[in-house]
């Protein structure tokens, strides 16, 4: 696949003002790449509506098979506790990309507030429920792999950060995940970042390469 670089430095440099905003500590390697997506939530700003979103460039233009979700907005339901549910959830919906490609990457960053520091407790908010939609059609949980997790980190002195990294196949055109608050929290910022990857063909034509090379060796060697 060929991806018009021009568009994507331009776009990079776009995102870079967003990347000073908040507390975006550990933005994707693939953030601003053609077939990604990215959302910040600030909480001190605003609960109903993300502070910043967009898509990376379309590699393959407005007539081609790969078309950003434009139907889907990012949003945010809020539900309160009850005696199931001991937690205040919040619903994100994490609009992305409709497209063939094999696999989509997600990462998820969280900062928060201990609000009663120095009682020896320190609650941390979960992230829980990721689903996917592909096609009209729930991705299997199985096809949902949480593949990296970091120890929460001191930001200041109340306010801590993670974020989790996941794999989804097939690649979906939308995800909702829940960011579930457990009482003396407060949620201060959410950043989403995706991309769709062409990998698995890419490894495939690897390994053609591969044993092509090797039967050629073999041959020269009889
Ligand atoms: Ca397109
Ligand atoms: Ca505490
Ligand atoms: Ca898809």
């Amino acid at each position: 696949m060929k991806f018009a670089t021009t568009t994507v430095a331009a776009l990079v440099l776009g995102l870079c003002t967003a990347v000073a905003l908040g507390d975006d500590i550990a933005p994707p390697d693939y953030r601003g790449q053609p077939v990604s997506t990215f959302v910040h939530w600030d909480f001190g700003v605003t609960g109903a509506n993300p502070v910043d979103f967009g898509f990376g460039p379309d590699p393959d233009g407005l007539t081609g098979p790969i078309t950003p979700n434009t139907a889907v907005d990012p949003s945010l339901q809020i539900f309160t506790p009850d005696p199931q549910h001991p937690f205040t959830t919040y619903l994100f919906t994490m609009p992305n990309w409709i497209d063939d490609l094999p696999l989509k990457k997600l990462r998820i960053q969280i900062t928060y507030t201990d609000l009663i520091a120095g009682d020896g407790s320190f609650p941390v908010p979960a992230i829980a429920n990721l689903s996917a939609t592909d096609n009209g059609n729930a991705v299997n949980p199985s096809g949902i792999i949480n593949t990296f997790v970091t120890t929460p980190e001191n930001v200041d002195l109340d306010t801590f950060f993670f974020f989790m990294d996941w794999e989804i196949r097939p690649n979906p055109d939308f995800e909702t995940f829940e960011v579930q608050v457990p009482s003396g929290v407060s949620l201060d910022q959410v950043v989403f970042d995706s991309i769709s990857i062409p990998e698995p063909a890419s490894l495939a034509l690897i390994g053609l390469g591969t044993l092509v090379g090797l039967r050629r060796s073999q041959r020269t060697h009889t």
